[in-house]
Parts: C-alpha cells; structure tokens; sequence
C-alpha cells in the first residue's frame, strides 16, 4: 500500500514525519559531536562590547520555539532587549532585588555555595551583553474577550524552551548565562508584560569578553547521573 502524505486522526490532518535516520556509524559520531559541542558550553558573566545582529536573536528565538509543549499551547513570550535604557533600568532593578537577597534573603549555606561561582550582587552583564533576553510563561492564554484559557505543562514547556535555547546559543558561538533575580515581577512591569505572563528565566546574550575565566569545575561522570535498567 503506498504511504499517505497525510492521514486524519480525530478530525484533525496529521501529516508525514520527515526522518533523518542515520547509520550506526554516523549515528554514535552525530550524538558524540553534539556532546562534545555542548560540552564546551560554560556560563559567561562578563560580554564583549560587541553587537550581535537582531537577526540571528530572531533565530534563536525561532529555534527555542520549536520546543515541545503541552498540548502545543507554546506557553511564552521571548523578550528580545538591546535598548540600552531599558537594559539600565532591568539592571537597577535586579541589582537592588540582589542587594537584598544576598544581604538578607539567601542562607549562609547557599552563598558558600555560590562562591566558586565567583557570583555577587553586581549584574554588569545586565548593560554589557548586546542583548537580554527575557523569556516569561504564560500560565495561562487570554482569548479574544480577555478570558482565561488553559495551559499545560507550563513549567516543564518553558523550562525545555530555555534549554533549547541555550543550546543554540552556544551552537551560535556566543554565550549566555541563566540569571535569575528573585523575585523577578520587576521584569513583567518594565517590560509592560500583560496579566498573564510570568518572568520565567532571564539570558543575556553576546560575545564573551577577551580574556574570560570561567569557574574550573567539573561536570558529574555517566555513572553518577543515570542508572541503566537493561
Ligand atoms: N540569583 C542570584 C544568586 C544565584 C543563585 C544561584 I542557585 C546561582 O547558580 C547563581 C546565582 C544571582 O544571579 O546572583
């Protein structure tokens, strides 16, 4: 019987899947060039005064949005910001909210924990990196009357988004870092986000200045991140 182009499942068009099966050879070189790829990924704190094209963020943001999600609801808003104003302003914000997180809100416990790190209350890569990128979550959609619609799997969909995203990032050649001021409501009002969007996760995005050192800390071995149930 010859394949169909497409077929209907409840009603709805379901078409082709286009597979890109490779063999066993390319197969274990493909996914070990992509390890050893995003091995080298590391997280920047200090950006090169060096501009990245609004194009290739477009495409970023595009290839972050290919991400699954519940019931394909794609639950986010990816906020692309190169206005250096408002990069002041989202700076100020988060620096006081750190002020006060590290002076008062995190336990002594968590700042030691940071400090290979070398992290502080000081976000100069909130004015440095060419771009940020706020990615918020919609908890939930508002339809054409400004009713509340459902979302799934909020969390786990936007969570995989940034993922994604990162990985382009570092594919891109650039770095990014996942900064998460907290709390993070000041980035809804700056940005004039609408009621049902949440700030999620905040990436800077650029070339990392030259020299960079990054923390010198390993990465957990296969055998302490999974189990094999063969
Ligand atoms: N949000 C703070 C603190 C911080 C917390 C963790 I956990 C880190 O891995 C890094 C930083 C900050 O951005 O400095």
């Amino acid at each position: 019987m010859a394949t169909e182009s497409h077929i209907s499942v409840n009603g709805h068009t379901h078409v082709l899947y286009k597979e890109n099966a490779l063999s066993q050879e390319e197969l274990i070189k493909q996914s070990e060039d992509f390890y050893k790829l995003l091995d080298e990924r590391r997280s920047v704190r200090e950006y090169a005064d060096i501009p990245v094209p609004k194009e290739v963020i477009e495409t970023l943001i595009k290839t972050a949005s290919t991400a699954p999600s519940g019931a394909h609801k794609q639950p986010w808003t990816f906020c692309a910001v190169s206005n250096s104003v408002l990069k002041t302003k989202i700076r100020a914000a988060a620096e006081a909210e750190e002020k006060e997180s590290y002076e008062s809100r995190m336990s002594e416990r968590w700042k030691k924990d940071l400090e290979p790190m070398g992290t502080n209350m000081y976000k100069p890569f909130l004015e440095d990196a060419p771009w940020l990128i706020i990615i918020f979550k919609k908890v939930h959609d508002l339809d054409a009357d400004g009713k509340k619609v459902n979302n799934y799997y909020v969390n786990e969909s936007v969570g995989i988004a940034a993922g994604m995203l990162i990985t382009a990032i570092h594919n891109a050649g650039l770095v990014t870092l996942t900064h998460t001021p907290s709390p993070m409501n000041f980035l809804a009002k700056l940005l004039g986000r609408p009621s049902n969007e949440r700030a999620f996760l905040l990436l800077p995005v650029g070339y990392p200045k030259a020299p960079t050192y990054v923390p010198d800390i390993e990465r957990k071995p296969l055998n302490e991140v999974s189990e094999f149930y063969e």
